[in-house]
């Protein structure tokens, strides 16, 4: 048997299920380039939880040695990676320009500039509801991404939750939709937006705030061209988010937008998260790796994430990545606007993938 299929196998044995050869593969590769936890995280794109099994077994193997909080392979693990061909993901062979988004986000350089002076003073990102806000050149290449698609100018647009991202604000400032709703639970963001955007007389505009277990009224309902959202990460919360936003869309070929991580969640779940988008009526006509970079939020301490690492130092840079996803929904869609219960709310963010919160 393969060094790397032992690997995997040992995993599967300490009770991970969610897991392939590629993982194993991917996180060796990873360590070719850095000797950083949360770096190694993000070229290997694996949820944090597994991450640390995988390390703790090559450790055991003596595959991996850990100095100074610094992850280093040893001839072993040299020798595993040459023999088994392993090849890390090149992140550096990326457009410089876009930096992979298809978009810069200095196409727009006056958009750019104004969000990032009106976003000076923004509430920062707090555990309560899982917030880490997106960096401000994320914000922009999303609004940006949107335009491009068809789905800013004229169109009737609701943004739900995940305003932490500011990207109802960024909306906002562009003018070019007929309608913007954005909901969010947090009253510190409503308020900073309807600051905002009242000192800059920006019409057409509501922020107000929502909590999202309630089913929308039906003034909500069917009134929308485009919903953008960032859901969490469980399948049930994934599934009652998307269908909100869908049970706002007006008609065929509306648009949704959000992002899906996979340091939150496996491969195998994106897999079931596909397979309802497509059942439940809709097309992903795009996914974007790695087009949402997060800043890191102050409660990064507090998290399963780095109780379970195998290294003491905290992340120093970006590492939590998401994959921006569009779908478009098809003839015979359905609209769903259930309450969403207490007990699937209470496990909305944490679960066996899941670690960041
Ligand atoms: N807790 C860290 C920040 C998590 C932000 N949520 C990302 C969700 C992607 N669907």
């Amino acid at each position: 048997m393969s060094k790397i299929l032992e690997i995997l196998k040992e995993v599967k044995e300490s009770g991970i299920k969610n897991i392939y050869k590629k993982n194993i593969e991917n996180v060796l590769g990873a360590l070719t380039k850095t000797t950083d936890f949360w770096k190694m995280i993000d070229y290997s794109n694996i949820p944090v939880p597994y991450a640390a099994k995988i390390i703790e077994i090559l450790k055991n193997k003596g595959i991996v040695e850990i100095k100074n909080d610094e992850i280093i392979l040893t001839p072993l693990g040299l020798e595993i990676i040459k023999e088994e061909g392993v090849s890390a993901i090149k992140k550096e062979l990326r457009c410089e320009a876009c930096q992979g988004r298809t978009i810069p986000f200095y196409k727009d350089i006056e958009l750019y500039r104004t969000f990032v002076e009106l976003q000076k003073d923004r509430p920062k990102a707090i555990q309560d509801f899982d917030q880490g806000s997106v960096t401000p050149e994320t914000t922009i290449a999303r609004v940006l991404f949107i335009d491009s698609k068809g789905d800013l100018e004229g169109k009737n647009i609701i943004v739900m939750g995940a305003e932490d991202d500011l990207t109802g604000l960024a909306i906002a400032l562009t003018r070019k939709f007929k309608k913007l709703l954005i909901i969010d639970i947090d009253e510190r963001l409503i308020e900073f937006d309807n600051k905002i955007i009242k000192e800059l007389g920006i019409e057409n505009v509501e922020a107000k705030v929502w909590d999202l277990r309630n089913p929308y009224p039906e003034d909500m309902l069917g009134q929308f061209d485009v919903f953008i959202t960032d859901p969490p990460e469980t399948f049930i919360a994934f599934k009652a988010f998307i269908e909100r936003g869908i049970a706002t869309i007006k008609d065929e070929g509306g648009s949704g937008y959000f992002g899906l991580t996979l340091r939150d969640s496996s491969i195998f779940r994106w897999k079931k998260f596909q397979k309802e988008l497509l059942d439940i009526g809709c097309v992903i006509t795009d996914i974007i790796q790695d087009f949402n970079d997060y800043m890191n939020w102050d409660y990064h301490e507090e998290t399963k994430a780095q109780k379970v690492a195998p290294v003491n130092k905290k992340p120093q840079d970006i590492w939590y990545r998401s994959a921006w996803y569009r779908i478009e929904v098809l003839p015979g869609f359905k609209r769903v606007n259930e309450q969403i219960p207490q007990e699937i709310f209470d496990k909305l963010y944490l679960d066996e993938e899941g670690s960041t919160t």
